[in-house]
């Protein structure tokens, strides 16, 4: 293609800047949606330096969406290099942190503005399905965007009273300072919301950013930054590079002028990832990685609502969830009748193209992750699972597996302590009488994301809740994240919040000053 400049008004109506890029036009979703496909670096979207290729692909129809450039380590360093500039010499810097802030409310603004074209790319890259993306993929993260642009400047230190230097005294105090330039690498399930809870923590702090998302969904991030552009974020605070985490996530994490990494994704390569950062240059780190959050159905609980949120809890997002209950305890007395009534409200689910208004359900996000949950079934069952619904991939165009629930899951089942990522139920009883060992048997895992329980009884609730070694505890509801409260495993599950006031810490370092006078 040709590169064309595409003049968007802002939200006044006011014309003016433009950005230039090759465009990929599609018609789709009743809307011509356009959006570049290169990498942006310093303000430009460009090629790589070899000028390889990609594509990504539509998991609805398994076709190719478009072509992107393959980074090169060359493109990283030419990134890092901007992120550099942009951060010790540029107008990022001067910026007071109230005008920072404005920038980024109006990156939000633009967000909302054009959300309708970035949900469909949600759905045509990741398979989201369309409306879930306009409210959690998209919506959530116009939410970030606005909630740390109003962190700017309120982002403070301390007066702190030390002893004195008699006959002199002394003045204490401490400045919250950005680190420098940031990597981050985020995952495929929910790719424009994986960037948004770090980037925007990570800029509110006045840091730049390199940021490399999952090569399976890269056109989001793309769209998300020639929005930025418009929204008058300089040339080198953003940089997105496409391309693949073992050469491309490895250089960032290994590059000498980078000072920290944000990472989600797998609890593997989140280890990888952290002994980079160590040999290298000692960069600061955090990791949100894998879960297999239990959640405990008491025979007290409200049970229609927990029918609901049991599905909800396994099954949002056609399971591509970090959070998702992996490990459903269903009180014996009840175990049978809630069993059934789960594989009923499992039928419910309307599976069909993400587009769709009435669908539910879409298809799983690439092929590789698809083929995994067809063996995850197996093996479970080749350990004694029971299929009460679905388990195995549509016959069908696109990459569809139904909502599943196996139940009979033994301690020693390996679907008891291992991550499925999809939407695969795992059900195992417990005694109605025994807290204690539900309880023990809810923390033997080595993630520790995500927990729920439902019960009316509110006093075990908050024995429970307080139990349970996990980062984020839900009683009598399930999947209620918001921008405002931190988010963040424990254990293998990884360490550092996203969202919240606590996601500053993530992207600041203190510097204390002490002055005699
Ligand atoms: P990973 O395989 O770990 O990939 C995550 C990201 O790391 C991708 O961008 C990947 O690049 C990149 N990467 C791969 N190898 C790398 C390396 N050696 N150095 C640096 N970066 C590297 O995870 P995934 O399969 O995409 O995502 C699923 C996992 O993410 C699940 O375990 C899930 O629980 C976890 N997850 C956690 C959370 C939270 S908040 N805790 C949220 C979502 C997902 P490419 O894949 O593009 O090559």
């Amino acid at each position: 293609g040709e590169n064309i400049d595409i003049v968007i008004r802002n939200l006044r109506g006011e014309g003016g800047i433009s950005v230039t890029y090759d465009p990929i036009v599609l018609n789709v979703n009743n809307m011509e949606l356009k959006f570049p496909h290169d990498q942006f670096i310093d303000g430009k979207f460009v090629g790589s330096s070899d000028g390889r290729t990609f594509k990504t692909i539509n998991p609805a129809t398994e076709k190719p969406i478009c072509e992107l450039p393959l980074a090169t380590v060359a493109d990283v360093d030419r990134a890092v290099r901007a992120a550099k500039k942009a951060f010790e010499r540029g107008e990022w810097r001067q910026m007071s942190a109230r005008e920072r802030g404005k920038r980024l409310y109006k990156l939000a603004e633009l967000m909302e503005e054009h959300k309708e074209e970035l949900a469909t790319l949600e759905s045509l890259d990741a398979g989201a399905v369309y409306t879930l993306a306009l409210k959690t993929h998209v919506g959530m993260s116009i939410d970030v965007w606005r909630y740390f642009a109003g962190w700017c400047d309120k982002i403070q230190g301390k007066t702190i009273p030390i002893s004195n230097a008699r006959p002199n005294k002394n003045l204490c105090l401490t400045l919250r300072e950005p680190i420098g330039v940031v990597g981050l690498i985020t995952p495929w399930n929910y790719p424009l919301m994986m960037l948004s809870w770090k980037m925007a923590a990570c800029l509110a702090a006045g840091n730049t950013v390199v940021h490399k998302p999952a090569q399976v969904t890269p056109l989001t991030a793309l769209k998300f930054a020639e929005l930025s552009v418009l929204a008058g974020i300089p040339p080198g605070v953003i940089n997105i590079v496409t391309g693949s985490g073992s050469l491309v996530g490895n250089r960032l994490t290994a590059h000498p002028d980078v000072r920290k990494i944000g990472f989600t994704g797998s609890t593997e390569i989140g280890a990888t990832v952290m002994e980079s950062c160590a040999k290298s240059n000692i960069k600061k780190v955090s990791l949100e990685l894998g879960g297999k959050s239990p959640l405990i159905i008491f025979a007290d609980a409200d049970l229609e609502k927990a029918v609901k949120q049991a599905c909800g809890a396994v099954f949002f997002n056609k399971g591509e969830n970090c959070i998702a209950a992996g490990r459903v305890f269903i009180a014996k007395s009840i175990h049978d009748d809630f069993v059934k009534k789960l594989v009923e409200e499992a039928k419910q689910y309307q599976i069909g193209d993400p587009l769709d208004r009435s669908t539910a359900h879409g298809p799983q996000n690439h092929l590789a992750h698809l083929n995994k949950l067809v063996e995850y079934v197996e093996k479970a069952v080749a350990g004694g699972a029971k299929v009460e619904v679905g388990g195995k991939r549509l016959e069908r165009e696109g990459l569809y597996f139904p909502p599943t629930i196996l139940s009979n899951i033994d301690d020693e089942n390996f679907a008891a302590s291992e991550e499925s990522f999809g939407p695969i139920m795992c059900v195992s009883s417990f005694d109605d009488d025994d807290i204690e060992d539900v309880l023990r048997r809810a923390n033997d895992t080595e993630f520790g994301l995500a927990a729920g329980v439902f019960t009316r009884d509110s006093s075990k609730s908050l024995r429970v809740a307080e139990a349970l070694h996990a980062g984020t505890v839900f009683v009598n509801t399930y999947q209620k994240t918001d921008v405002a409260a931190p988010f963040g495993g424990f254990k293998q599950s990884g360490f550092g919040k996203d969202m919240g006031e606590e996601a500053l810490n993530e992207y600041l370092v203190t510097k204390t000053i002490t002055i005699e006078y």
